[in-house]
């Protein structure tokens, strides 16, 4: 959708505020279209600045990181937390660990977090952060001074009720550990609640390692069904094999269908009788190895290097990589196989052209801020936990987990078709995110 001509202005100088951040362009482009019908029908929404307010963040910290590597070689690097916005609660969001990380990389993350975690209901404001450190190949010990060294300049901004961290790319349970040991030793406090993922033994919750990945697959579910299909027998193409990929995949296959093909930075690997998460698991998580390990151990897997695996007829695709992995004609190649639905397990990893395919042919297409959202949902819960000192079953939140998964994709339906955009699940995420935050903003006052 077009912007009108006050939108227009207002985005052009956002572009001009903050030049050479093409990914936090994007975000903040597409949600001002979506935005449109609310503002025709409530334009006192332009009011007190609530949109400039909106689209520049609360606070952002930029630091250096130093630290040794195994052959005692000194390493600089650069650390970033951005605190977009506390209206909803305390700044929430994860750490990525990505030689492209940058500023701009964190700031598109972070404002897709806010209507994100807007749409959980769970009173959580939104943040995101990182570092441009590259992990790959470094030994445990690198990983624990990196992090250690992190930590030493993050501690004095986060906190239980100011801005809790969690993964995100290159950042997983291990990397959360030597972070919080960090964090607990310089503030002597056992302060769980400032940072989720954390391993169960010290104050983790269950279901939060699957959570992101179960919980687009409870998305999918809730879309097909609206549509009288079921994941049952239906052919699906994940990319990714990290966290979300993976526990993608383990849930797919539970519910019937057939998981083909998935990818990492390496390549992809294909086989039509169904990716193994198990083999997975030990190829990724314990051997650290890339995916052309996957193929060395079972033999009807084929590994296409330096490609990704857009080009596989499936029903289903479940982009889990990273952003604008998938484009337009990729989209194209997809629809013409037979493609059914589309939901975005990474943060914005389709491009806008390729959303455009796939909304005019009809298919099923979850943005990630509601497809996704089941991380840091459960994120949230691990915070109730700590909070109470108390554990939850792993049934008991994982109902919790698809309850809120359902609600997502039911309020997306129904604020899509109260703004006359029917099946529109960008729309719908976006307005719902939109109407929650700025409420809250407006309560608040002016800041
Ligand atoms: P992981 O680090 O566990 O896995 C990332 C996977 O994506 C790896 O297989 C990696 O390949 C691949 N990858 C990363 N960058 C690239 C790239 N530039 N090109 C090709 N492949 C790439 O991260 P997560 O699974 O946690 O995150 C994946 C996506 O999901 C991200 O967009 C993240 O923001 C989003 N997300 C994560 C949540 C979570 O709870 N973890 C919650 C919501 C969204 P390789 O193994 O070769 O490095
Ligand atoms: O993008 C995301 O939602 C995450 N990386 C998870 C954030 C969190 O705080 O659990």
């Amino acid at each position: 959708m077009a912007l009108d001509a006050t939108t227009t202005a207002l985005y052009n100088d956002i572009v001009r505020r903050n030049p050479a951040e093409p990914e936090f362009h994007q975000a903040v482009s597409e949600v001002l279209q979506s935005i449109q019908p609310v503002l025709e029908r409530q334009p006192d929404l332009r009011d007190a600045g609530l949109l400039e307010r909106l689209c520049e963040p609360e606070r952002q910290v930029m630091f250096r990181v130093v630290w040794t590597d195994d052959s005692g070689r000194t390493h600089v690097n650069r650390g970033f937390r951005v605190g977009f916005s506390s209206a909803l609660g305390p700044y929430k969001g994860g750490l990525r660990f990505h030689r492209s990380v940058n500023l701009g990389v964190v700031k598109f993350l972070a404002f897709e977090q806010i209507f994100k975690n807007a749409l959980t209901g769970l009173g959580i404001g939104a943040g995101k952060g990182g570092s441009d450190f590259d992990p790959s190949g470094r030994s445990d010990s690198e990983i624990m001074r990196f992090c250690q060294a992190y930590m030493t300049e993050l501690y004095r901004h986060i906190g239980p009720q100011t801005d809790v961290p969690a993964g995100d790319i290159g950042v997983g349970s291990r990397e959360i550990g030597y972070l919080f040991g960090q964090y607990k030793r310089i503030t002597n406090r056992f302060d769980a609640g400032t940072l989720t993922g954390k391993d169960l033994v010290i104050g983790g919750s269950l279901v939060r390692p699957e959570a992101t990945g179960y919980g687009v697959v409870y998305f999918v579910e809730a879309m097909l069904a609206e549509r009288g299909h079921s994941l049952e027998d239906k052919t699906v193409v994940v990319s990714g094999a990290g966290n979300v990929a993976q526990h993608a995949i383990v849930k797919l296959k539970e519910m019937g269908a057939t998981v083909v093909a998935c990818s990492d930075s390496s390549g992809y690997i294909h086989d039509s009788s169904g990716i193994r998460p198990d083999v997975l698991h030990e190829v990724k998580q314990v051997r650290r190895h890339k995916l052309d390990g996957y193929a060395e151990l079972v033999p009807t897997a084929r590994f296409v290097p330096d490609k990704a695996p857009w080009d596989i007829s499936c029903d289903v695709v479940v982009p889990s990589a990273t952003q604008n992995e998938l484009g337009e004609a990729d989209a194209v190649v997809l629809v013409k196989n037979g493609l059914i639905a589309v939901a975005e397990g990474a943060n914005m990893p389709c491009t806008p052209k390729a959303i455009d395919v796939f909304h005019e042919a009809g298919i099923a297409f979850a943005p990630g801020k509601a497809a996704n959202a089941g991380g840091v949902a459960t994120s949230a819960l691990e915070m109730r936990q700590n909070a109470s000192r108390d554990r939850w079953t792993f049934s008991d939140t994982d109902e919790i987990l698809a309850d809120t998964m359902r609600s997502i994709h039911n309020a997306c339906l129904i604020t899509a078709a109260n703004y006359e955009k029917p099946g529109d699940y960008v729309a719908g995420a976006n307005i719902s995110g939109f109407l929650a935050v700025t409420s809250a903003m407006n309560a608040l006052g002016l800041m």
